[in-house]
């Protein structure tokens, strides 16, 4: 079959699930909220990794109603936290492509309504790449839901699709540190340049998350350097909802 009938029939089928990284605050290392990464599981037990289907149904435009799933399934979750009143923001990743329909803020923000939940515990994060195509339509709708209490971040900064124009252009409250820039850690060229990237996000009011910490000496290094944020192996894989669910609670 081709890929665009396996995710259509997946689709139909509701084959997607979303686990839930946790990410912590720097020094105290309390938990500070979650990113949500969809999952595909074929019938058949086969997983296909996200870094091969989001890019064939960008390609599609199947990302249209997968992105609608997305979103309705962290809704649902985060509802569920929020009734246990253990609750702390989820991030969902949204791609460029969702931000080329018009209306893309507006039915987020009303399916935000329908479900009762209080501001500021859904965010989005977004990487820039080639499919930001309409610039101006992304910029529209990103303050859009920033006004609405929708806050937005710049994933995977550092690497070669994300630019210091887009940082200054997009209405974004945070910066997510790539994988890349962290992992030579501590190595002193990759720590300079870390310093100096938290240093410009501190003075744009910015929160900055480092992902892919997989070592003690790169989560030291950090702390030292000016993340507020951390993410990564190290502290916590991407969990199935009752485990997400059992760290909220142990968190208190
Ligand atoms: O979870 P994992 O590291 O395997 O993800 C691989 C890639 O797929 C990453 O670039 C990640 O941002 C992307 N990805 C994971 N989950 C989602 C999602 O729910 N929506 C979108 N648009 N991209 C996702
Ligand atoms: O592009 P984005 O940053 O959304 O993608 C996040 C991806 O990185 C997810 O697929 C997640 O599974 C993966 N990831 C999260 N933490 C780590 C880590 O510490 N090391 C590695 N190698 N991958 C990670
Ligand atoms: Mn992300
Ligand atoms: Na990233």
């Amino acid at each position: 079959l081709q890929a665009e009938q396996l995710l259509d029939k997946a689709l139909r089928a509701r084959e997607f699930q979303l686990v839930y990284q946790p990410k912590f605050r720097c020094g105290s290392r309390r938990l500070s909220g979650f990113e949500a990464l969809v999952r595909w599981q074929r019938p058949d037990g086969q997983r296909i990794s996200p870094a091969d289907f989001i890019p064939a149904a960008e390609r599609t435009g199947q990302i249209l109603p997968l992105g609608e799933l997305i979103i309705d399934m962290a809704l649902l979750q985060l509802q569920s936290w929020h009734e246990q009143g253990q609750v702390l923001p989820v991030a969902i990743n949204v791609s460029p492509v969702q931000f080329t329909q018009p209306r893309f803020a507006d039915r987020l923000l009303e399916r935000l309504a329908r479900s009762g939940l209080p501001r500021g515990l859904l965010e989005i994060e977004i990487t820039e790449t080639a499919a930001m195509t309409q610039l101006d339509e992304v910029l529209r709708q990103l303050e859009q839901l920033g006004a609405a209490g929708v806050p937005c971040a710049m994933d995977d900064f550092g690497t070669g699709q994300s630019s210091l124009t887009m940082l200054r252009k997009l209405p974004i409250r945070t910066l997510k540190l790539d994988r890349s820039m962290v992992e030579p850690l501590p190595r002193p060229e990759a720590a300079a340049i870390v310093e100096a990237t938290c240093a410009l996000g501190r003075s744009l009011n910015l929160e900055i998350v480092a992902e892919g910490v997989e070592t003690e000496e790169q989560a030291d290094a950090l702390e030292r350097l000016g993340a507020t944020h951390l993410q990564g192996y190290l502290l916590g894989r991407p969990l199935e909802p009752a485990a997400a669910t059992a760290l909220l609670q142990s968190s208190g």
